[in-house]
This record gives C-alpha cells, structure tokens and sequence, in this order.
C-alpha cells in the first residue's frame, strides 16, 4: 500500500476552501493508501500567534479532520510538534537547501510583503514541510493548487539528498483536484480563500451558522453582468461561485449554467448558500459532539506514538546519512 502525508495549519478555522482543496481528498483516499494526517503546528508560528488561541485552534482542528470523515482507524492522525522528529528532520533539511529557492516561493513573498518583521521561520518554512513529507516516505501528497511549488522543492531537496547523502528519501508527487484546487476569496476573486485573512466577509468557515453564510454569500464580489457563466477571465466572482455549487452539489458546471439560464444572482446564490449550509451541517454537528468527548485525545495520543515510531527511525537514518553525533555502539 502506498503512503500519503498532508498537512493542514492550525492557523484559524478551516475554510471551504481547505475543504475542497485538501480535506475532501483525504477523505475519499484514505482507504486506498495508508495516511498521515498533520496538523503542523510548528508551520503556523512562522507568523505570529496567540498562544491561548494557537492551542484551541489545534484541538479544533484535530476535530475537522474528524468531523469532516476522516477515520483515526485508517489514518494516523497526529500534531507536528509532538513528534520531535519533524524539527530535528527539518533543520537537516535547511541545511541542504539554497536561500535563493527559499526567497523564490510564492507564499513567502506573499506573507512577507509590506511586513516589518518577518521571521526567518517564515523562509525556511518548505525545508520543515519536507521533513514532514519525507520522514514518512510518502508517495503522494494531496494539497491544493497553492502548494504545488512548495511540493516541487520537495522533491528538489529529496533528490539532492539523496544524491549526497545516502539514498533513502522516495521522491512523493503532488496530488491536486481537478476542480476546486483553487478556491477564491468571496471578496477578491483573484485572491485565494484563506483562513487568515484579515477580511471575516472573504471567506467561508467550516463552522459558519446559516445566517452568517448566507449573508457572506449574497455579498459576495461578481460582476454587472448578471449571467450565471462560467469565465474564469472576465467572470472570476461567479465563476468561483459556479465551483464551488458544482463540487458541493456533483452537478455540472454545465448543468448549473443551464438551470440559472434567465435568472439573477439573487436566486443563484440563495440557492448556494443553502447547498453550502446543508453540506456543512453534518460536519458541525460532528465537531460538537467530539469537542465535548475525551475521545479526541486518545486519538491525538495514539496518533503521535505511531507517527513517532515511523518518523524517529527515518530522523536517525538522516543523521547516520550526513555523519551527526556518534555511531551507536552495541
Ligand atoms: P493560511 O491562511 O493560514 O496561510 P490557508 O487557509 O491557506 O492558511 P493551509 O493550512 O495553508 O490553509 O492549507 C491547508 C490545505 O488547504 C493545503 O493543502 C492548501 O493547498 C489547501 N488550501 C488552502 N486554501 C485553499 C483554497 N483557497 N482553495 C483550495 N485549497 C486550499
Ligand atoms: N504548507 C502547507 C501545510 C503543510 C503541508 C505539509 C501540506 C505543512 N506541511 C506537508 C502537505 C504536506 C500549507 O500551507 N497549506
């Protein structure tokens, strides 16, 4: 059986669009592949936290993943820090990647832009998520459009290691949805949907009530037009709304551009925000009741000594690889 990882930052509430993007893959793979889930906590601090929220933020999290049809059984859930291996994996990783593919990232430039102070954990954020990636000798990484460049340098990292070092990484490909790697801000269309967004109105969170959704959704960003068609080009607003109604509802694009053929925006996106709300439903009354049980930490605790077990064996074979610390003697 082959190996996924993915991680998810506990950097706020998940949206929908870490929903489509990320959390619904995982859902529908995790009984063909055997599955590390993450919440990578230690990625989040590369930008500033409260600690008291960071904390919630992270059980809450453990609960989506629950919440949304991910089965502790099948897959081995677990958070970063409580697997030492990620940070001790992660500055091996620094040490065999040039400043100059860090600076080049996307998400650096965009998280850096316009700041004052930008940590250095905020660069050398991709070496840490190789470790990730690579301690388990994952095959497949299932993630959303934004870290395909991100995966790219994985592999760059994996294969230059491997060639210096010893040959013990597996070189893992980047899984990405067909519809709905990309799901964009309700504000900005040529933005993408992201939980830490300063702007509550721009994006939709798992945990939205109805009321809150509905009104997000009416005021969402589209155009004068007022003809339901999908363009990404000149129509990124509607078409944005058009993929997310097609995923939540497995009707067509087509189909959906037909039935609204004649009709405003009013009514299309009355009908979405109730599509929306019925698919969240089921997820919210999950993460209630598991946010009540002890449940979840047995699994956080189970999920930590398995991760632990895989990850520690693959952190030692690093170190023996690059000649760290002394050879065991028996
Ligand atoms: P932050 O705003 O804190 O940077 P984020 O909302 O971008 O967070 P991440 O934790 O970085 O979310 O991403 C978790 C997963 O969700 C990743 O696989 C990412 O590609 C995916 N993802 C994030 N935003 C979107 C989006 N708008 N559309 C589709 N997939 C997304
Ligand atoms: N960088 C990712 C989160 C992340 C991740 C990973 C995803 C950290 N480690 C390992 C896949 C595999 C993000 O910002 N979405």
């Amino acid at each position: 059986m082959q190996t996924i990882f993915s991680g998810i930052q506990p950097s706020g509430t998940i949206t929908l669009g870490n929903y489509i993007g990320a959390l619904k893959q995982f859902v529908e793979l995790q009984h063909e592949y055997n599955c590390y889930f993450c919440i990578v906590d230690q990625h989040a601090i590369t930008v500033p936290q409260d600690p008291i929220q960071l904390r919630k933020n992270i059980r809450s999290l453990a609960a989506l993943y629950i919440a949304v049809g991910i089965d502790p059984e099948q897959a081995t859930l677990f958070i970063q820090s409580e697997v030492p291996a990620h940070a001790q994996a992660g500055w091996m990783l620094q040490c065999v990647t040039y400043i100059g593919e860090l600076e080049r990232m996307t998400q650096f430039k965009d998280k850096s832009s316009g700041k004052e102070a930008v940590s250095a954990g905020l660069l050398t954020y991709p070496p840490l998520m190789a470790a990730d990636i690579l301690l388990y000798s994952a095959d497949l990484v299932p993630v959303g459009e934004d870290q395909k460049q991100h995966l790219e340098l994985t592999r760059d990292i994996a294969e230059r290691f491997n060639k210096k070092y010893n040959d013990i990484f597996t070189i893992p490909e980047v899984r990405i949805p067909k519809t709905g790697a990309r799901i964009m801000s309700l504000q900005d269309p040529l933005k993408k949907m992201s939980k830490s967004d300063p702007n509550q109105k721009a994006f939709i969170s798992i945990l939205d009530e109805p009321k809150q959704i509905e009104k997000k959704i009416k005021s969402a960003v589209t155009d004068s037009e007022g003809v339901v068609k999908f363009d990404k080009e000149n129509k990124p607003g509607v078409s944005n709304l058009l993929s997310i109604y097609s995923i939540l509802s497995n009707k067509s694009i087509a189909d959906l551009e037909q039935e609204y053929e004649g009709k405003g925006y009013g009514e299309f996106k009355g009908d979405l925000a109730q599509v929306v709300v019925q698919a969240l439903e089921p997820i919210q009354k999950k993460y209630y009741e598991l946010m009540e049980s002890a449940e979840l930490d047995e699994i956080l605790d189970r999920g930590a000594e398995k991760a632990h077990a895989v990850a520690g064996r693959m952190a030692k074979k690093m170190e023996n690889a690059m000649g760290l610390g002394r050879k065991k003697r028996r």
